[in-house]
């Protein structure tokens, strides 16, 4: 059987602080077999193209160090200040710089050139996310006649946003010389097509071809999910069940209303504390009835915007705090720091709202993890961003515009209100798609679709 090669910018170190990425991918490698080759983390003073091995959870890493200007040009800089806040609809925030933009491209080529000689030519490659649109062009460069795939896990942006990024043509050129290419759903999708199309003169074959020049690539929809039943059963354990009674203790009877998420203004966390405070100013009756418990570990904190997202929401929950709290009850729990799973799963379960609201999001996984901890006797209520990916499958949750504070209030209102049995019908439907569309789904069909026979230029 071939291996499989997985080629992402950060490899999971294991242990229980994963990302919903980490904790996918981890997954996919287990049950596969293969190697997971990536950055370390760690800066060297030269480039050297060494390769540390190791055998974490079940899976082989391999992992190099970068020089300082990489991190500052390829990852602080091109990854996330230009790709991430364009991709997000963030056109505001995006930089626009050739350093960086170089600097991306050569560390792509440092990828190419310390990972090629370990694939061998029957393994299957497969590249993720938006730090990497480049390389399956440099590993073609060098040879590989291997199966090469990529999936993005955060959204394709509309084509009139992307025509802003000088080096787009080149990006888009360089991603067709992937077999396939995987999206976590038909819009990201179908606005790939659009500029592939509309801008570089490519044609579509039927609904998943795209040929531009003498290449072809197959494109696929493909909705990530999480290790549904395994989370599920995280939630009636010790940890998770000492954490979901302590969070409901400390709530002396009102009802939780949960959000998690990295801050990163993609998230809507500023919406989202609007829309709460909205909540509590037209609903006086409800205030004391409540808590909001926003757990939000700090993220890229080089980046200037995410400097300015964390003293944006700490002044947001103060002032809404302050204007709000009473003597025995404040409003907000704004929580700076991580936990691990087993204690993420058990304030999930304790919650009566999942409060999931991004203004644009690949696809969403705290969502999924929300509703995979419910119990099943009493299920709390998920409210989700139509912008999130997350909720082209979970048509089931209460659906709302994040931008719109009167959306996000009138939510938390019908959630809190929702009868025990439409509470049970909603979690069910949910519940279900999350078990049947899981990690291993995702990952399998993934992995068929580019072990699929090639696909021949039209
Ligand atoms: C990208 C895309 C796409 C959060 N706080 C803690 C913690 N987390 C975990 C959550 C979840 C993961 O991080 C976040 O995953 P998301 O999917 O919500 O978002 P991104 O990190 O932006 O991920 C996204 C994803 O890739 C996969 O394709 O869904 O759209 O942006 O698993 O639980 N985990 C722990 N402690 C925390 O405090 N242990």
């Amino acid at each position: 059987m071939s291996r499989l090669i997985v080629i992402s910018n950060r490899v999971s170190a294991g242990g229980g602080a994963q990302g919903g990425l980490a904790v996918a991918l981890t997954a996919a490698l287990r049950e596969m077999g293969g190697i997971w080759f990536g950055w370390s983390g760690d800066v060297t003073e030269e480039f050297s193209g060494h390769i540390s091995f190791r055998r974490r959870g079940g899976v082989t890493t391999a992992t190099i160090d970068l020089e300082e200007q990489d991190v500052a040009e390829y990852y602080d800089g091109y990854a996330n200040r230009t790709l991430w806040p364009l991709f997000h609809y963030r056109i505001d925030l995006a930089e626009f710089e050739r350093d960086f933009a170089g600097g991306y491209q050569r560390t792509n080529e440092r990828f190419a050139d310390t990972v090629a000689p370990l694939i061998e030519p029957a393994d299957v490659v497969w590249v993720q996310d938006y730090h990497m649109f480049p390389l399956g062009a440099e590993l073609r460069k060098r040879g590989l006649k291997n199966r090469i795939g990529f999936f993005l896990h955060i959204p394709w942006p509309p084509r009139r946003l992307l025509v802003t990024l000088p080096e787009a043509p080149d990006l888009v050129r360089a991603l067709l010389e992937y077999d396939v290419i995987g999206f976590h759903t038909e819009e990201w999708l179908q606005s790939f097509c659009d500029y592939a199309r509309d801008e570089l003169g490519g044609t579509i074959d039927g609904h998943d071809l795209l040929t531009l020049g003498d290449r072809t690539v197959r494109l696929v929809a493909c909705p990530i999910g999480i290790e549904a039943k395994e989370f599920a059963e995280l939630a009636t354990q010790d940890v998770a069940r000492e954490t979901c009674e302590r969070v409901i203790g400390s709530a002396v009877g009102r009802a939780l209303i949960v959000g998690v998420d990295r801050l990163d203004y993609s998230k809507g966390l500023e919406e989202r504390f609007l829309g709460y405070e909205r909540f509590l100013s037209e609903h006086p009756e409800e205030r004391k009835e409540v808590v909001l418990l926003q757990i939000a570990p700090p993220s890229r904190g080089s980046v200037d915007s995410y400097q300015r997202i964390r003293s944006t929401l700490e002044g947001l929950a103060g002032r809404i705090n302050g204007a709000h709290a009473a003597l025995d009850w404040v409003p907000i729990r704004y929580v700076n720091q991580g936990y691990s799973r087993e204690v993420l799963a058990g304030v999930y379960r304790a919650s009566r709202v999942g409060l999931v609201t991004p203004l644009r999001d690949g696809m969403n996984l705290v969502a999924k993890e929300y509703v995979a901890a419910q119990d099943p006797a009493n299920p709390g209520v998920l409210i989700l961003s139509r912008f999130a990916g997350a909720a082209e499958q979970m048509t089931d949750a209460l659906l709302i515009n994040p931008h719109s504070a009167e959306e996000i209030a009138d939510a938390i209102r019908q959630a809190l209100r929702m009868p025990l049995d439409e509470r049970i019908r909603r979690w069910r439907a949910l519940m279900d798609g999350v078990l049947e569309q899981d990690v291993f789904w995702w990952g399998r069909r993934f992995t068929d679709a580019l072990m699929a026979e090639p696909v021949e230029a039209a």
